[in-house]
């Protein structure tokens, strides 16, 4: 058998990503893609529908990476899944096509409607669908039989009559794709700091004295912020990387923009530290890197900003006392890192006048992600490193529009504001009960509780937990509507009315009767700006989002004082129904209108940043945790015994989430060395040796599952990797049929995809 390995000993980025790119224009369009590429994350051009990362505040003629280009290579394909394609192919075989594929059939072109008889689906007209799709909404016994999905690459003019067009349905059920990702992030600096967003702009990269990035893979997920982090790196900024894999990525970087670098192949060297916590070991790491900090006060250091912590802070005392009862062995034992590292990473941190702290999904999908990020809180805190240039915390968000969609009301959890703004606005009561977030609706759906999924893009099954029996139970609801421009897994198991709307992508001319129309994103550093897709629509009979959504909504609610039809042929309607609803609400969206043609657009306050602290003591608040006995881990090896592994699915370097990509020439993961296939988990040489399994060996993997039901992936080829004894990473989606909803982080309830108890056994 081939190893799928060959190890990768360059920097990130250089002639790979070069070659990556071009890669991506080949695969499908060379055309149209070029043609997006220089306008991406430009003013007045394009957003990257890739990651939330920040547009430069510098001209640049080129911010966009490799990953960027494969994803508008994607979306600009000349490949089309058509209603002949559709004739041509019944749903039970296209269920048997790997993720790939279905990519790969191309853009949607028609909206289509199930056809139960023939397995098939079929084109309808719009009216038709629309008209469908309200009757079976109507027909629910209650509108909380509903639950309407939405992934974070809509625009905030899609995502705004989206969530009014839940409300004034009568529910609150809004999962999102959030849920799913950085909801442990917004919590844990909702009651910290008062706002749960990035306290930092880009710009404050370029004050840091030292950065600590936290579970994530940059090279990857957010190559843009590798260039930030290598130009930190050249004017002496240090990095620290906490990641129990050791991600060649994160070591070094040949910034594909310098000549120098892509021809020498010598990067800059990105972590300067690098800590290999064990999975889910960053709450205990944290608390050791506090208790050395504080340790070094006690000694006389002066290492505290006792103005800071008194002036701003609240609950210290508390806070300390329990980091100093935490003892050094249990630290040791639940970091995976040796005391003298903790040490090392406290002396990097007090020798920095100015320190941010960034992080992603190694921190959020775990069972104790609220706690490990308000720790990560309580370190900023004690330096106060909030509030002033170059100090701060970033939560790198995923999607590119994923925080927008949130701030214009996209969440089962409303605030009160927001709901007495859409009161004031547009005259009714909206509901104040919580709805289902994500794992609740894959609950209510397996239950049988829920009716109809509407899903605003994304590929809801695939992405949660339990894929195989959702999208079984998904067959069995009244209604099923998803606004795509892509065939993905979830759309092959549609509910009695099943429907697929096809819309126009960022990239496409977007006329309506109001005229040629632009959108706006909000990025993860709170600045929100415009969006104009300029390509020809890759079928005339697209419909935008904002189309889709306001006449779905039209079609059910009727034309009620609700402003669908404004909504959805002029969306600076919207933005100013925006503003006024955001009045009382969300801070700095005044003028919105004005403003969003300004070239960068514009910042949203962010009160954290400006040292003002909305939270319940009115000041930034220090959180007591004690490191916990309880875990998923634990309960999981009392059950099934010390042979449970702890499974981490993390995504290759070439894929969008659920999508996956092909590279002809076999490239799936660069910077890990893995090519010509996906199945395959990453392991120690000491797990192995304990297990009596050996490099290159395949085996099946079983979810040792808190519910009792049975789960299994088969044919996964061992691969010897630097990662801690006792984990094991592999890809998702392909592992996710192996995690329970009931492993969930405590309080967001985002699945803890990187925590699933596993026991490996031998391949027949
Ligand atoms: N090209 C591309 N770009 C993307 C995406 C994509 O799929 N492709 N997805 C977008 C989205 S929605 C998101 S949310 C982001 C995701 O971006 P990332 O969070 O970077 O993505 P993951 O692959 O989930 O990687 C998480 C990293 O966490 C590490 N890790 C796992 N467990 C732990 C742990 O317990 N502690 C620590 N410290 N580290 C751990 C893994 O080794 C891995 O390096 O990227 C966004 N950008
Ligand atoms: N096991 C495991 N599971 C995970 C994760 C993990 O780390 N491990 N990560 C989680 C995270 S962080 C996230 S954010 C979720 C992502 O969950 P989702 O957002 O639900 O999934 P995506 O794969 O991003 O959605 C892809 C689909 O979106 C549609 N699409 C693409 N562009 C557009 C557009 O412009 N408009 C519309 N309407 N549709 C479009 C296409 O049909 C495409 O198939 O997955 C989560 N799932
Ligand atoms: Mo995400």
């Amino acid at each position: 058998m081939q190893h799928p390995i060959r190890f990768y000993d360059k920097p990130a980025g250089g002639l790979g990503s070069l070659n990556g790119t071009t890669k991506a224009l080949r695969s499908n369009s060379v055309l149209p893609a070029l043609k997006v590429l220089p306008q991406l994350n430009q003013p007045g051009g394009v957003d990257c529908p890739g990651c939330a990362y920040p547009d430069s505040p510098k001209d640049k003629s080129v911010d966009f990476c490799e990953q960027g280009a494969w994803a508008i290579a994607h979306e600009t394909t000349r490949l089309r899944a058509s209603p002949d394609f559709f004739a041509g192919h019944t749903l039970a075989s296209l269920r048997t096509r790997a993720e790939w594929e279905l990519e790969g059939f191309g853009r949607l072109t028609a909206p289509m409607l199930y056809d139960r008889a023939s397995d098939t689906y079929r084109e309808i007209g719009w009216d038709e669908a629309f008209k469908l799709a309200a009757g079976a909404l109507r027909a629910l016994d209650a509108p909380s039989r509903a639950v309407f999905y939405a992934s974070g690459r809509s625009s905030n003019e899609a995502a705004f009559p989206y969530q009014l067009f839940a409300r004034a349905f009568g529910t609150n059920n809004m999962p999102d794709s959030s849920n799913y990702c950085h909801e442990s992030s917004g919590m844990a600096l909702g009651t910290t700091l008062g706002v749960g967003k990035a306290t930092i702009t880009r710009e404050d990269f370029e004050h840091a004295d030292a950065i600590f990035v936290f579970g994530q893979n940059p090279a990857t997920n957010h190559p843009r912020m590798l260039g930030d982090l290598r130009e930190a790196s050249l004017r002496g900024c240090r990095i620290a990387a906490f990641n129990p894999m050791l991600e060649p990525g994160l070591r070094g970087f040949a910034d594909p923009q310098s000549p120098l670098e892509t021809l020498t192949g010598r990067g800059t060297r990105i972590a300067s530290e690098y800590f290999q916590v064990r999975v889910g070991g960053d709450l205990a790491a944290i608390t050791g890197i506090c208790k050395a900090v504080l340790e070094a006060e006690d000694a006389g250091g002066k290492v505290l900003d006792r103005d800071f912590i008194a002036r701003h802070t609240s609950g210290f005392e508390d806070f300390a006392a329990t980091v100093r009862a935490q003892d050094w062995q249990r630290i040791e034992l639940d970091s995976g890192l040796p005391r003298a590292q903790i040490e090392k990473a406290a002396a990097m941190y007090m020798a920095s006048k100015a320190t941010i702290a960034t992080w992603c999904m190694g921190l959020t999908q775990h069972e104790y992600a609220i706690e490990t990020i308000q720790m990560l809180v309580n370190l900023m805190l004690l330096r106060g490193n909030v509030g002033r240039p170059g100090a701060g915390l970033m939560p790198v968000r995923g999607h590119s529009n994923v925080q927008g969609d949130r701030t214009v009301g996209v969440t089962n959890r409303p605030k009160k504001e927001w709901l007495e703004g859409l009161e004031r606005v547009f005259g009714f009561k909206p509901p104040a009960q919580h709805g289902l977030d994500a794992v609740a609706a894959i609950n209510g759906i397996i239950d049988g509780s829920v009716h109809a999924f509407l899903g605003l893009g994304g590929n809801f099954a695939v992405a949660g937990p339990d894929s195989p029996r959702v999208l079984a139970a998904m067959e069995g609801l009244q209604l099923t509507v998803h606004i795509a421009t892509k065939l993905n897994r979830t759309h092959l198991h549609p509910g009695r009315v099943g429907l697929l709307l096809p819309c126009l992508s960022r990239t496409e001319r977007d006329e309506q009767a109001g005229g040629r129309q632009f959108v706006s994103v909000e990025d993860t550093a709170s600045m929100v700006h415009a969006s104009a897709g300029r390509g020809d629509p890759a079928s005339a009979k697209l419909r935008s989002e904002p189309h889709i959504v306001t006449e779905l909504a039209r079609h059910t609610l009727g034309e009620s004082q609700l402003p669908w039809q404004a909504m959805g042929s002029d969306y600076a309607v919207t933005r100013e129904l925006i503003e006024k609803v955001a009045q009382t609400a969300v801070a700095g969206f005044e003028q919105y209108n004005e403003r969003i043609t300004q070239p960068r657009g514009f910042h949203l306050p962010n009160s954290a940043r400006l040292r003002e602290w909305k939270t319940a003591s009115g000041k930034a608040q220090f959180t007591a945790i004690a490191l916990p006995r309880d875990t998923i881990m634990g309960r999981a090896r009392a059950a099934f015994g010390d042979a449970v592994l702890c499974l981490a699915t993390v995504r290759a370097h070439r894929q969008y989430n659920t999508t996956v990509y092909r590279d002809t020439t076999g490239e799936v993961d660069r910077y890990r060395g893995v090519h010509h296939t996906r199945k395959v988990l990453f392991i120690s040489a000491a797990t192995m040796a304990r297990l009596g399994l050996s490099d290159g060996q395949k085996v099946d993997v079983h979810a040792a599952s808190p519910d009792g039901i049975a789960r299994q992936c088969s044919g996964y080829q061992l691969v010897q990797y630097d990662v801690p004894d006792g984990d094991v990473f592999g890809y998702f989606p392909e592992l996710t049929p192996l995690i329970s909803p009931q492993l969930v982080a405590r309080g967001s309830l985002t699945p803890a995809f990187k925590e699933v108890p596993v026991l490996l056994k031998a391949s027949e």
